[in-house]
């Protein structure tokens, strides 16, 4: 079997870097399959690269943010769970998951369009249990203005009519073009500097292969909760001190590094 062929199960379970191996090969089967475009390779090591420097880890910044996510889903009266190619490859399961807690519709919604990307998009969620998956039929999109991509063309019953949009790992200038929309933009991005990040009401940094997961606990615990508490967390959330939040923390983390990097070596 050559390399190509080895699926995501293949990494040996005793590799000390198993789950960065394991997603990479989720990211690298579902090239294969259609799901994720090319640059999606690329875009995922520009997360691991952060990701790194975050200390793999859920941070309090996130925590919080993925709070204040859940509680803005809750409250909105047409909330969207918007997919592309990496996000499908790595947490199908958690977004089906996630769109029948909080009751809001996925959108497959792709920058790079190719043949039968859609439709293997699709076939993943609806595997892992997602139904009434939107942005399938190309006949009925409606195009945003504001957006020259392919990212443009958007459902008539999701994005288009939505008010806020979950974006798990986003280029940019669709954050921008939806907010000047009047959408509230909740992002996952590893980078706390990238545009979506900055342009977001809500800045998950984390990796999404742990904040999807979480974000299905806290949806289940809040979703009986009234609208008063989820309010509050929401009233209470400072996205500009999130983003220096994380930046102070990479800060710190890399100064930490410097001093016990070679650590290892005495092992
Ligand atoms: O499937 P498509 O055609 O819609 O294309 C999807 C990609 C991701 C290729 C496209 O949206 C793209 O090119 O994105 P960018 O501009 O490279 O941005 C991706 C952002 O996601 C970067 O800021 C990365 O740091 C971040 N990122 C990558 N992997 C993860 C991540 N953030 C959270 N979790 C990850 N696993």
């Amino acid at each position: 079997m050559s390399f190509n062929e080895k699926k995501a199960s293949d990494v040996p379970t005793n590799h000390p870097r198993y789950l960065s191996l394991k997603h990479r090969h989720k990211i690298i089967d579902g090239m294969h399959d259609l799901v994720v475009a090319e640059a999606g390779l690329i875009a995922h090591g520009r997360g691991e690269c952060f990701d790194y420097i975050l200390g793999e880890k859920t941070n309090k910044f996130a925590e919080k943010a993925i709070k204040a996510a859940v509680a803005f889903l809750l409250l909105a009266d047409h909330p969207i769970i918007s997919v592309n190619g990496n996000a499908a490859a790595l947490c199908a399961k958690e977004l089906a998951l996630l769109s029948q807690c909080i009751n809001a519709p996925l959108e497959i919604n792709l920058f790079y369009r190719k043949k039968g990307r859609i439709e293997a998009i699709n076939t993943l969620l609806e595997k892992h249990g997602a139904s009434n998956v939107l942005g399938i039929n190309m006949n009925k999109m409606i195009e945003i203005e504001e957006l020259s991509s392919n990212r443009r063309r958007v459902d008539p019953n999701g994005i288009y009519i939505s008010d806020v949009v979950f974006v798990p790992l986003e280029d940019g200038d669709r954050t921008e073009a939806l907010k000047k929309m009047g959408k509230k933009i909740i992002a996952v991005d590893l980078n706390p500097l990238s545009r979506t990040s900055i342009w977001a009401d809500i800045t998950i940094i984390d990796n999404i292969v742990r904040a999807l997961p979480q974000m299905v606990r806290i949806s289940k615990e809040f979703k009986s909760k009234d609208k008063a508490f989820l309010n509050e967390i929401i009233v209470n959330y400072d996205n500009l001190n999130i983003i220096h939040e994380a930046l102070d923390h990479i800060i710190k983390y890399v100064k930490s590094q410097k001093s016990k990097a070679f650590d290892i070596l005495k092992k």
